[in-house]
Parts: C-alpha cells; structure tokens; sequence
C-alpha cells in the first residue's frame, strides 16, 4: 500500500508502513535505546529482531519470562527453556525475551513506565526493519461486575472519565490520542477463546487509571477521599460506560501503536470483582492460574496466525 511517511508529508510518499512517526530519528547517526541496553552502532538490530512477528508486553519481568518460556514450548521449538536469557540483562529496567518470531517484554506498573519501553520498543521494531507486526498486553485487571478470572478483550482503552482517548502534556500543551485497538484481531481473539475450553471471555471496554488505590476508586488505600457510596455510584457509572475492567496501561499502549501503524489489542484477566472488594486475597495458586489465561489465549492466536493449528 502506499502510505504517508513518518513526517505525514503527502508529496512525500513510501511504500511500507513505517512504524516511527519522528522526522528526527532519520538524522541521527546513532540511536541508544537507553532503558533496554540496546543501540544501534552496538547491536544489528535487523540481524538479532528481523523476524518477529509477535510481541506481547507485561508488567512483570518474571511472568514475560514464564510466558516466553510457555511460547517455546507451545510453538515446539528446538533447545532448552531453561537456557532463555534476558536479552536486556544489561539492564534492571525491563526483561525482554526472543523465542521464534515472538517477543516478550515486560514493561513495570503505570502509564509513563509503558511508554517509555514503547518509545524505545517502536524504534527497535523500525531499526529492525519489521514488518507486519501484532502487539498484545497480556495483563491483570479489576473486574466491573465479572467473576474473578474472567479474560477481558478490550474494545475501547478509555480514561477514567470513560472518554477513548489518551492525554499528553507535551511542550506544555495537552495533546490528545485516540484510544481504539484493532477490531479484527480482537474479534479473532474472542471466536479463539471459544476453542479454550473453561476461560470465561468478553469483549467490553477497559479503563486505564493512574493510581490502583484512590484512582480505581478503592477504599483500602492509605488515604481515602470518598464514601463506600461513591465508589459504588462510580463504578456503576463505568459499567454503563461499557467498562467491564480497570487496569493502568491500556490508553497509552492503544494510542502509541494506533499513532505507529502497529496492530495492538490488550487481553487481561480480572482477579476480582471491584462491586464486591477491593483487596485482591485470592490465594497465590490461583491467582497464578488466571494470569496464565491470556498467555493462553495469545499463545492459540499466535499458533493459529502461524498454521500450526
Ligand atoms: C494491572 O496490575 C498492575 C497493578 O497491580 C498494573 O500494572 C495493571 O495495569
Ligand atoms: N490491576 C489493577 O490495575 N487493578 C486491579 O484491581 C487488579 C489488577
């Protein structure tokens, strides 16, 4: 297709779909991707990313490892799980895994600590000259009126006053992204999961918070502002806004990808329901067990996109 360039120059046109939007980056000799200990005078990028396909972001580095490690095994690839190596080890910031065409990265709690692995994890996929890419967050969630355990395919990332969009203070200005995901891939997702057996799934929308106390609009923080009666008006309101979960990641994620031309949808499980408690008291196994049910299902598309299956 022909398309835009990075600079949205319309008499300037390319024939792939570059997934940077900085005209800055084409002149400088040397880009060091800080936070991931990586650069591109030091590494050949091409060389060690070229193929990946997939790449699935997490807040935790030990869960990004577990599931690329579960992708090795799911895809049947030759050598030993055991020998994974954190391609970032230089670094304590993110963890970051290669198995096959899938990337697996972990990128910490809130929205600024995403971002900037999304900054640095873009350019990476351009330096590498990838192509035809799909992003997934595998995450963990507070259900709006859903049982425990429940995956959430998210059809709107949108902020805590329910609006699809993503505010930046830039240069002292706010500017202002569109939240939506990929349609397609989350409505293939949804008809996958019902090839999982015993992993309820719904499509609905998921609001992303600053805070996962006052903010997600919890009564067991070290300061409260509201009543019990609040909480509860605010959280109807969200479920008639269409929100079926609360998480700290989704509206970045949604509008950098949107913004970069890459395919992203977000897939996370609820470990409570925010109508009865605030508390997450289900036992360690358990809670083990629902944050390996995205994997799950990201693991099936990825093993359908690539005929396996
Ligand atoms: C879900 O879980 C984390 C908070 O416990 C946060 O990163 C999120 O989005
Ligand atoms: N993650 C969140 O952000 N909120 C929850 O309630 C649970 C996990």
């Amino acid at each position: 297709p022909i398309l835009l360039n990075s600079m949205g120059n319309e008499h300037d046109y390319i024939q792939q779909v570059e997934y940077v939007k900085n005209p800055h980056l084409d002149s400088m000799e040397e880009d060091i991707l800080y936070h991931f200990n990586l650069g591109t005078k030091t590494h050949d990028l091409p060389q060690m990313f070229g193929d990946v396909k997939f790449v699935c972001v997490g807040g935790s580095p030990n869960r990004m490892r577990s599931f690329a490690q579960f992708i090795h095994e799911q895809l049947e690839l030759p050598g030993n799980i055991a020998d994974i190596r954190d391609i970032c080890e230089g670094t304590d910031r993110y963890s970051m895994y290669k198995v096959g065409p899938v990337l697996s990265i972990s990128h910490g709690m809130g929205v600024p600590s995403i971002s900037i692995m999304l900054h640095e994890l873009i350019k990476l996929l351009y330096h590498a000259r990838c192509r035809d890419v799909i992003i997934f967050r595998i995450g963990t969630s507070g259900g709006v009126g859903l049982p425990a355990g429940t995956i959430v395919i998210t059809d709107k990332a949108v902020d805590s006053f329910f609006r699809p969009q993503f505010e930046q203070v830039v240069l002292g200005k706010v500017i202002i992204r569109s939240t939506e995901l990929d349609e397609d891939v989350a409505r293939e997702l949804l008809q996958y999961s019902s090839e999982l057996p015993d992993i309820p799934t719904v499509i609905g929308n998921t609001m992303c918070t600053h805070d996962f106390y006052e903010g997600q609009g919890r009564l067991d923080g070290a300061l409260c502002s509201f009543s019990t009666e609040e909480k509860l008006e605010y959280l109807r309101k969200a479920s008639e806004a269409g929100v079926s979960n609360i998480e700290m990641e989704s509206t970045v994620f949604a509008a950098m990808c949107r913004v970069c031309n890459l395919k992203a949808a977000v897939v996370c499980v609820t470990l409570l329901n925010r109508f009865e408690g605030d508390q997450i008291s289900t036992s360690h196994n358990v809670l083990l067990e629902y944050q390996q049910r995205p994997q799950c299902l990201v693991a099936h598309f990825i093993k359908k996109r690539l005929g396996l299956i």
